[in-house]
């Protein structure tokens, strides 16, 4: 699988190396192309906050759009920045699969690509520049770690019903792996139920209620791919009359002022960290593609975890 190829500072920029130095440095501003994926959850929003913001303070201009979670509307919203011919487009796809055609396109215009936020899963490692973003398999075996630790000496079973991510989408895949990986170590753990809640708070809800009327008080812990489903299920799980954070122990991922919230409440246990704001450094790669020089093939965001004893300590310094 070529995507899991971490390999940070290797391979120039092939397409961006062909272009010539144009635009910005000459007074034309670069045009830019986004395709986001939606508006779904409060780190998608701080995501776009950070693209439009920094594309502002670079003197990018950007044409941003948004594909309210379909990929066909991704894929319109790139053939039209093809049209348009923008000097770059860059996108978070929304599932992993399915891109090949696309992206050929844009190659064959010579417009450079470059994924930011989510991978994809192509045998052709040309069709983008870089990919810049999250370990999401890290992600979830921290969440794993952190679970494994708290357990400790609790002989078990412990029941867990996970509340997964878009189906198909690099963060949902990744972060069941890594989870999986290390709750593996030690038959105690059982993932009793497992479905999408597509990243959205309104889904997250639904469907734990629906686990909690199937297993009611087997639940011992809940596993939410991101802050937004994990906040749905706190309300869920507050109406059917237990106490979050104590009767159902929570993990989640994203780390988002919702999360933080919600620790400081007592009512979610940790958020594994990903951070949304990589429009900084999408403007500054942008710029290196479009001056012809080389860029990582992979630009891996660092990250941290943050369990409730730290929240209202970290919350100050939260920047989405
Ligand atoms: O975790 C979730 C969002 O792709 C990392 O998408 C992103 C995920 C994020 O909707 O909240």
């Amino acid at each position: 699988m070529k995507r899991r190829t971490v390999l940070v500072a290797m391979a120039a920029a092939p397409l961006g190396a062909m272009l010539p130095v144009t635009g910005f440095a000459q007074g034309k501003p670069i045009v830019l192309g986004f395709a986001q994926v939606g508006a779904e959850s409060e780190w998608r929003t701080a995501n776009t906050q950070s693209i439009k913001s920094s594309a502002k303070d670079a003197g990018i201009e950007l044409k941003f759009s948004d594909a309210q979670q379909k990929q066909e509307n991704q894929i319109k919203a790139i053939r039209s920045y093809i049209a348009q011919k923008v000097d770059v487009i860059a996108f978070s796809p929304v599932v992993e699969t399915g891109w090949d055609t696309v992206l050929v396109e844009a190659k064959n215009a010579k417009i450079p690509v470059v994924l930011t936020d989510r991978a994809i899963s192509s045998k052709d490692d040309t069709l983008y520049v870089t990919f810049i973003g999250s370990d999401f398999t890290e992600e979830g075996r921290k969440a794993g770690r952190w679970l494994v630790e708290k357990e400790k000496g609790n002989p078990g079973p412990v029941n867990i019903v996970e509340l997964q991510g878009t189906v198909g989408s690099a963060p949902a895949i990744d972060r069941k792996k890594g989870f999986e990986e290390i709750i593996k170590s030690d038959p105690k753990f059982k993932i009793i139920r497992s479905q999408t809640g597509d990243f959205t708070r309104a889904k997250g809800k639904e469907v734990m209620e629906a686990f909690l009327k199937a297993d009611g008080d087997k639940i011992n812990v809940l596993y939410a791919h991101n802050d937004d489903m994990a906040i749905g299920a706190i309300q869920a799980i507050e109406e059917a009359g237990k106490k979050p954070g104590k009767d159902i122990i929570i993990i989640s991922v994203d780390g988002v002022k919702g999360a933080f919230e919600a620790m400081m409440a007592g009512k979610l246990n940790v958020s594994v960290e990903c951070s949304p704001l990589l429009g900084p450094q999408l403007m500054a790669v942008v710029k290196d593609i479009k001056a012809g020089k080389s860029v990582p093939k992979r630009i891996v965001t660092q990250e941290s975890i943050f369990p409730m004893e730290v929240a209202a300590k970290e919350f100050p310094n939260r920047k989405y």
